[in-house]
């Protein structure tokens, strides 16, 4: 399938948008109604740069929906079973939204701005009509909105160095998870070292659209002698580093429980919050389905439209929702919400891979082989 995706107003256009093309993106997807490159030379010729070298991704799709005022950290901590509270100005936190049955709303990183103030940095779900919904209906006193606000990425090894290039403080005070404000290409950011890939680096949110080519060439130009590329997130490597994708991965359909997220639930959290008595029920019992890695034989792991039936002795237990061939390992991988009878790690299964007649054998793995 390769179908071309048609560019018109009704994909909201971002503002680094001119350089991907101009850079020579070959494939999109959609990502809150926002275009999201998938592909610029090969996924595998993608894969070798982002671990060797240094990318700038445009991912301004990961939208920001800001929460402030008095009732702000109320309000976010109604929406998710991870504690908020210790979150301190500065910081973020990849905080899962569950809804009041324990399903998945989204699962952002949240950044803290100020006591009263967050950016919520969404996945590809409807956080503001949630959150707004919620304020509005609960009377609470906080403002929900969606500023124009989205994030570029300098991602890979090479990232710090390309970053010490622009800014006058010492890059590596920004710790894992933590960001700072100042400005670059004469306008204000929000730099975080953060991103969705597992090589390091850091995202750039810019507040003004209209500055966005500045800041992207400004970037660009500082990463050249780093053999710098446009990139974007890449799947094999996300795969590779267990990122999760929410639509893909998990949805509204699966508990928090389901996804292997279970250390982001905090049991017990002091603050109220819509999935406690949903989640709690679910701690105790025990989820029925999981999601775990799988390694399978074959030829190279086609592209994933829709899920892949996973079997165990012809009976179906699961499905693959992720997967993909990695160059290093040398073998296909994937993730796969398998019931929990059939979840342990080295348990065998069968996959039958989209468009194939004759299932591939699976194996359940802890870690991918090293
Ligand atoms: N950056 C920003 N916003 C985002 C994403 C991002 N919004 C959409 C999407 N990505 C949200 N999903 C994730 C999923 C995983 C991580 C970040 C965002 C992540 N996880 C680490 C891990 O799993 O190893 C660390 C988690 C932890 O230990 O807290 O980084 O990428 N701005």
């Amino acid at each position: 399938m390769s179908a071309q995706i048609f560019f018109s107003r009704r994909i909201r256009k971002t503002p680094f948008e001119d350089r991907v093309h101009e850079n020579g993106a070959k494939g999109f997807t959609v990502y809150n109604q926002l275009p999201l490159a998938a592909l610029y030379h090969s996924l595998e010729e993608d894969y070798w740069h982002l671990r060797e070298h240094v990318q700038l991704w445009d991912v301004h799709c990961e939208q920001q929906v800001e929460v402030r005022g008095p009732d702000a950290l109320r309000l976010v901590e109604l929406c998710t079973p991870r504690e908020i509270a210790g979150c301190a100005v500065g910081q973020c936190i990849y905080a899962p939204l569950c809804d009041e049955h324990g399903g998945i709303v989204n699962d952002p990183l949240i950044l803290r701005l100020a006591e009263d103030r967050f950016w919520i940095s969404i996945a590809d779900s409807g956080v503001m009509l949630w959150m707004k919904g919620l304020a509005v209906g609960l009377g609470l006193d906080v403002e929900v909105f969606e500023p124009f606000v989205g994030p570029c990425a300098l991602q890979g090894p090479k990232a710090d160095m390309v970053l010490q290039q622009v800014v006058d403080i010492d890059v590596s005070s920004i710790k894992f998870f933590r960001f700072v404000e100042l400005e670059l290409a004469g306008t204000p950011v929000v730099i975080g070292r953060s991103g969705w890939s597992g090589q390091g680096g850091f995202e750039i949110y810019l507040q003004d659209p209209a500055r966005g080519l500045d800041l992207w060439d400004l970037l660009f130009e500082a990463g050249r002698p780093h053999e710098i590329r446009a990139g974007c997130p890449n799947l094999i490597e996300r795969i590779e580093s267990g990122l999760l994708s929410y639509g893909n991965d998990m949805t509204l359909e699966n508990n928090i429980f389901e996804c292997g997220l279970d250390r982001f639930v905090k049991l017990g959290k002091r603050a109220e919050y819509l999935s406690r008595t949903a989640l709690d029920d679910v701690a105790v019992k025990g989820a029925d389905i999981d999601l775990v890695r799988v390694e399978f034989d074959g030829d190279k792991a086609p592209g994933l439209r829709s899920t892949w039936t996973i079997r165990n002795a012809d009976q179906p237990v699961g499905f693959i929702t992720s997967a993909t061939w990695s160059p290093r390992f040398e073998t296909n991988i994937g993730l796969a919400s398998v019931s929990i009878e059939h979840a342990a790690i080295g348990q065998t299964l069968n996959i039958l891979v989209g468009g194939e007649t004759s299932p591939r054998s699976a194996i359940v793995v802890e870690q991918w082989p090293s």
